[in-house]
């Protein structure tokens, strides 16, 4: 029998191969990708964080748990992927520019696309002028920012405001989150939805591709 524990204790100590072993064992003994996530990887995150901030743990052991994280992370977005014919929209999705934390960002890209999106990720420490450009080439109906540093938060902002000097603020729709953003802080640049996790993403998207339609 799978625990759940056992996944959330092998991203706490970085174990990649005994992540992606497990992961793939629940998926094979059925249990729900959403259970595995939800109840298994991001609860060993959760406490990775909290040893971080209690200095029981330090960058190396963070990158590694990360690593694991991901590593897990690549085995279940396949299962939640929905098929290209029945895009509900297109979401463009990264962490802005000076930030390189992915792990909450590639969980919201992989609810959304598990929710009938097309999600286009950037991926990490985006430049605020190639926001724009694929936001320009791929018109999506939704940009997802994601921002984990008090000090990278502000980007988000420039982002906001370069769309609007383009003219394709109107156009689309933007949801931001991440650790140190607050519903108060996106109302504040302009952002027409904050995600306090990729559930809530997830609803806001839709909710705002109703609006759009
Ligand atoms: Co960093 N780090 N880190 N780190 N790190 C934090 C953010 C920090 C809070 C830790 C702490 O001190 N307690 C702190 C920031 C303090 C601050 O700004 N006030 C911090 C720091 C200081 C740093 C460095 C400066 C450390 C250093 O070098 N001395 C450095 C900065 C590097 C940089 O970015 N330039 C750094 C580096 C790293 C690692 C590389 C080691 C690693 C990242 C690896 C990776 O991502 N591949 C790392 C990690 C892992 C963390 C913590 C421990 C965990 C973050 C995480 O993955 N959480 C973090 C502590 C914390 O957040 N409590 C910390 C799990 C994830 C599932 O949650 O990202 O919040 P989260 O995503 C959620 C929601 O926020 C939401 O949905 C997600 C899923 O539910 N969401 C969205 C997020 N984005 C969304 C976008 C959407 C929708 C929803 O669009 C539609």
């Amino acid at each position: 029998m799978i625990e759940l524990n056992d996944i959330s204790q092998a991203v706490i100590e970085g174990n990649a191969k005994k992540a992606k072993e497990l992961t793939l064992i629940a998926i094979e003994k059925n249990v729900p990708p959403e259970t595995i996530l939800h109840k298994g990887l991001v609860p060993g995150m959760d406490v990775v964080g909290q040893k971080f901030k209690n200095n029981e743990y330090y960058v190396p052991e963070v990158l590694i748990a990360a690593r694991a994280m991901n590593a897990a992370l690549d085995i279940l977005r396949p299962k939640l992927a929905t098929d290209a014919a029945n895009y509900k929209a297109t979401v463009v999705i990264c962490t802005v520019k000076g930030d390189l934390h992915d792990i909450g960002k590639n969980i919201a890209a992989m609810m959304l696309e598990g929710a009938g999106f097309r999600v286009i990720d950037l991926g990490i420490a985006v430049p605020t002028e190639k926001v724009v450009e694929a936001v320009k080439l791929n018109k999506p109906a939704i940009l997802g920012l994601s921002a984990l540093l008090t000090t990278t938060m502000t980007n988000m902002k420039d982002i906001i405001e370069a769309l609007e000097k383009e003219g394709l603020k109107d156009s689309l729709k933007v949801i931001v989150g991440g650790a140190p953003i607050t519903e108060e802080f996106a109302k504040s640049i302009g952002a027409d939805g904050y995600a306090p996790d990729a559930t809530i993403g997830v609803q806001i998207a839709n909710a705002l591709i109703q609006g759009i339609s």
